[in-house]
């Protein structure tokens, strides 16, 4: 569904997305083929799309929340992709870019939105090009700007590219960011389809979401379903790293065995290494130990009753010989900089976690140290305004609950 012209020397062009991957006829079934902006959004709602940023939210449903009739809206495309071990929008991109400006200008004619912006982390200098290039040919080939193909529908789109600070993929931090404005979060409700970019109502979704969304016209939301589970329909992207033979990008059915992936698809760990664990999710997913992925399946549902999260789709592979207080100091180090800094728990929690991995590694921690990790973590979850905070917390308490053996040679007494 998303990665059909992988491999072709020239993907990015708009002639070989139209020649050889169906390529704006979506777009035409929608706007020439007398589909109301409903009938989008009822199609994609019964495909059972969820958005695949990291919080699976249906994404028919939040296209839904939009109030309808006339006054400006905004469809936002969050192209940040920060998640340390996420690079799937990256490489959406670098295939197929007009899969998204394709899903966007659909999405926008369902939302009733004329302008749209690529929100995207501004060290991706490919990446922004590429999007540019192809937003460039589809206006000129007339899928951009004002009445496309006849239909009375205007749409406008824009890249705007960030500063690379983690808590831009956030979508009201995202949204502060391109208005201008510091990018840090704000308390949801006001949830963005309510009121959003320049306080009007917006939506926020992932490149992944929009760039499925042409398939799902063209084919069908039953097409869509056949692919998946129940709750969990279609395909997903994983990104996986570590060390193992194949690392890279690929698309699954969701619901696909984890290990069957690891070990056929990836080729398993290289050098004949043994797995210790695995991050399942991008890094704010708690990780999981060997034993616990035996019988994890890619999906939502299998995921979470496994004690983690989907997330992003981004697997790190941890082999045997990688020690967890180092695994612990790294991620610590990335949130503690990470944090936006307006929430009390968060910044002083990040930082304190950073500081007690850090002291842990040199030596100089006691048990009493290492228990009060715990103590910090608890007092970071559900208490600020967005989930950077349980996103350090969660992984920090899944390594000391799961891993604690490996701390204890470290700690003084
Ligand atoms: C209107 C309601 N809209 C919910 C919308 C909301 C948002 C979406 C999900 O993402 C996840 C986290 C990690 N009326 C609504 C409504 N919405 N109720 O639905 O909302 P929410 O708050 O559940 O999540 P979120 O804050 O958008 C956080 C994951 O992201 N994560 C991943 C980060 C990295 C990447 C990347 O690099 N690509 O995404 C990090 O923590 O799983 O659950 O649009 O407005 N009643
Ligand atoms: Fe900023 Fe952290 Fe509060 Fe999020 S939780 S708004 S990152 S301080």
């Amino acid at each position: 569904m998303l990665l059909g012209l992988e491999g072709h020397p020239d993907s990015r062009n708009i002639k070989t997305y139209i020649e050889k991957s169906n390529g704006y006829k979506a777009l035409e079934k929608v706007l020439k083929g007398g589909m109301s902006p409903d009938d989008v959004i009822n199609t994609v709602k019964a495909s059972g799309l969820r958005g695949r940023g990291g919080a699976g939210f249906p994404t028919g449903l939040k296209w839904s929340f939009v109030p309808k009739g006339p006054g400006e809206k905004y469809l936002i495309t969050n192209f940040d992709e920060g998640e340390p071990g996420t690079y799937k929008d990256c490489y959406i991109s670098e295939v197929t870019p007009h899969s998204l400006v394709e899903g966007k200008i659909i999405a926008g004619y369902a939302i009733g939105a004329q302008k749209s912006y690529i929100y995207i982390r501004g060290e991706f200098y490919n990446e922004i090009k590429w999007c540019e290039q192809a937003i460039r040919e589809a206006y000129d080939a007339g899928y951009l700007g004002e009445n496309i193909m006849g239909s009375g529908f205007t749409h406008h789109m824009d890249v705007y590219s960030g500063a690379g600070a983690y808590i831009c993929g956030e979508e009201t931090g995202l949204i502060s960011s391109l208005e201008g404005k510091k990018g840090q979060p704000k308390l949801k409700p006001p949830f963005p389809a309510v009121k959003g970019y320049l306080g009007k109502p917006t939506v926020v979704n992932n490149v992944e979401s929009l760039a499925v969304v042409p398939w799902i016209i063209h084919n069908g939301p039953d097409a869509y379903k056949k692919f998946g589970t129940e709750k969990s329909p279609g395909t997903k992207l994983f990104n996986v790293s570590g060390p193992i033979a194949r690392p890279g990008c690929y698309e699954l059915p969701l619901g696909y065995p984890l290990m069957r992936f690891i070990n056929e698809d990836c080729g398993g760990l290289i050098g004949g290494k043994k797995l210790k664990g695995l991050i399942p999710g991008g890094s704010s997913a708690p990780i999981l130990t060997a034993k616990e992925c035996e019988n994890v399946t890619l999906d939502y549902e299998s995921i979470a009753a496994a004690g983690s999260m989907l997330g992003s789709g981004a697997i790190i592979v941890i082999p045997e010989g990688v020690g967890m207080p180092d695994v612990l100091e790294n991620l610590m180090d990335f949130y503690s900089h990470e944090s936006c800094g307006q929430c009390t728990p968060c910044r002083e929690g990040t930082g304190w976690l950073y500081k007690m991995s850090k002291s842990i590694l040199k030596g100089n921690a006691t048990k009493a140290d290492f228990s009060r990790i715990n103590t910090v973590a608890n007092n970071m979850r559900g208490k600020t305004i967005c989930v950077l905070s349980d996103a350090a917390a969660d992984p920090a308490r899944a390594i000391i609950a799961k891993f604690a053996h490996e701390f204890e040679p470290y700690l003084k007494g």
